[in-house]
């Protein structure tokens, strides 16, 4: 209630007018080449936002251009680690100075409710820029003595021109994860924002003008994926291409960059991830963190507790108070102080959702709360139970995305681990127990990028981030985020006359 308070007087309310609507290239913002637009919708209501420019293979190759440019000419890659950095943190300081700004845009394109938008994303999005410019200056090689009068020594470079295309579930937060790592590490990027969220985008391209981001190292290019997004994946003259989203669409990156240059992939994609409830759990707490991991960003996580394991002798318990609570869930519009549950992204995901509840239905699952849209505009869904899931429903092996909680029941560890990691995916898991011994087996076992033990959606700038199997590859935050964005390139001479 504190951070309730807080949002009601730090918020400001609506009126911001949008500033940003043009695709950003070598520090410009432009019109598209074919003076093409789209519309970008307001999810809670379906209303048209904001008319963006549209970007077509001709726009990302002028973008790739600016960029080739930037990274040969400078000075972007050629200025120190430090100076870099000090423009990042710069950087830092503007995002956090537009604050409520950025939230307020992020909510209106997004649907996610305002609170979230700036005191979680924006947040985190500034912490994590903060981040990477202090390693900017950190990367170091190393050196070795070889056999015979040679000396050795590894240097670490920018790749050069990274292309990036992220999703729409956390715009502020996934444009930083790329653009600042990127930047930070020498190197000079297209990135292109989801059609569903370009706006949040477009105004940290301005400020990172501000903050002096070099004309050129930084270019966004809203558009279409097969269109926009598929001519970065394909193009001739990007290094390394970085993407986030679906699976379906990572393997098309993979194989678009694989029939072109040869491009290297980092692909951070979907999730199936197990919440396991043991019967030693504290049953409220247990209760507070599944809501937590599944409706969080109206289900839009690719982390999200999506599989909800719960332990025989508790499950009636649990099931009872997991449905008291998600009843409880305020939805409505995402500006309203209190409002914890604004709508899906846009109606392909709203359908997508209200689909998945019928196939849910249809194949036996029982419905115990929600399972409706709510209202007559926008894309409103109620919080949704099936218990009774069996793990080869539909609702219990695909991605929904949207705020469906599965409940299965597990009776032992040993079976329970064995169906946990039986997906093709390998995001993320949880276990909620007071047995340290089971805790650390099941995170052992478990074959995927992060393990939470009795706490769900903890995250951190530092803390590596990446997927297990089809959930993709390549890690972020922290050092390893930025060595992800650099190569690694020998040095070998002859060491002349040294006595060691
Ligand atoms: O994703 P897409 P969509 C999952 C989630 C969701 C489903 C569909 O299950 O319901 O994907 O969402 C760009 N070449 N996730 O359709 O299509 C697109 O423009 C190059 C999980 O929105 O993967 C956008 O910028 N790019 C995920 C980005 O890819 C292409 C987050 C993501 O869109 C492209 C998002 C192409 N052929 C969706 N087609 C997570 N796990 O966080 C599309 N794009």
């Amino acid at each position: 209630h504190d951070m309730h308070a807080a949002a009601a007087t730090n918020i400001q309310p609506a009126g911001f007018p949008i500033k940003y609507t043009k695709l950003f290239i070598d520090g410009e913002f432009v019109d598209a080449i074919s003076g093409k637009t789209f519309q970008s919708l307001n999810p809670s209501t379906g209303e048209l936002l904001a008319t963006v420019a549209e970007a077509d293979v001709a726009d990302v190759n002028k973008a790739v251009k600016a960029a080739r440019k930037a990274f040969e000419e400078g000075p972007w890659p050629r200025l120190s680690g430090y100076e870099r950095g000090r423009i990042l943190h710069k950087f830092a300081d503007l995002l956090e100075q537009n604050e409520d700004e950025l939230a307020h845009l992020e909510t209106l394109d997004n649907g996610k409710p305002l609170f979230n938008s700036r005191y979680m994303d924006v947040v985190s999005g500034v912490k994590y820029v903060r981040m990477v410019a202090g390693w900017a200056d950190k990367v170091t090689g190393q050196t070795f003595k070889l056999d015979g009068p040679y000396q050795g020594i590894s240097v670490y470079e920018p790749y050069g021109v990274i292309g990036a295309i992220i999703p729409w579930n956390f715009p502020i937060l996934m444009f930083i994860v790329k653009v600042a790592s990127s930047l930070a590490a020498g190197n000079s990027i297209v990135i292109k924002p989801a059609e569903q969220t370009p706006l949040t985008a477009l105004y940290m391209a301005a400020l990172a003008k501000q903050a002096g981001v070099s004309d050129g190292a930084l270019n966004v290019v809203p558009g279409f994926g097969p269109i926009a997004g598929a001519s970065i994946a394909s193009h001739m003259d990007i290094d390394k291409v970085g993407f986030m989203g679906s699976t379906h669409v990572g393997r098309l990156i993979m194989e678009a960059a694989a029939k072109s240059n040869l491009k290297p992939v980092s692909l951070e994609l979907g999730g199936k991830s197990p919440l396991v409830i043991c019967e030693d759990a504290d049953l409220d707490t247990a209760v507070e963190i599944a809501n937590g991991s599944l409706f969080f960003n109206m289900g839009q996580c690719c982390t999200a507790g999506s599989r909800t394991f719960v332990q025989e002798s508790i499950y009636e318990a649990f099931v009872n108070k997991a449905i008291e609570k998600a009843k409880k869930i305020v939805i409505g519009d995402p500006f309203k102080v209190g409002v914890e549950h604004g709508p899906q992204v846009d109606e392909k995901q709203f359908k997508k959702t209200l689909d998945y509840i019928e196939s849910g239905k249809a194949e036996g699952a029982r419905l115990l709360t929600g399972g409706h849209s709510v209202g007559k505009q926008g894309y409103f869904i109620e919080p949704t139970i099936f218990t009774d899931v069996k793990d080869d429903m539909k609702i219990a092996t695909d991605e929904i995305f949207g705020p469906v909680m599965s409940i299965l029941k597990f009776k032992t560890l040993d079976e329970l681990i064995k169906r946990a990691n039986d997906s093709k995916y390998g995001l993320a898991a949880s276990i909620l127990t007071k047995d340290i011994d089971v805790a650390h087996k099941f995170a052992r076992s478990l074959r995927v990028g992060t393990v939470w033990i009795n706490c769900y959606h903890v995250y951190d700038q530092s803390v590596p981030f990446g997927g297990y199997k089809m959930s993709g590859f390549g890690r972020e935050h922290g050092l390893a985020s930025l060595l992800s964005h650099m190569q690694l390139k020998s040095i070998i001479y002859p060491l002349k006359d040294s006595p060691w």
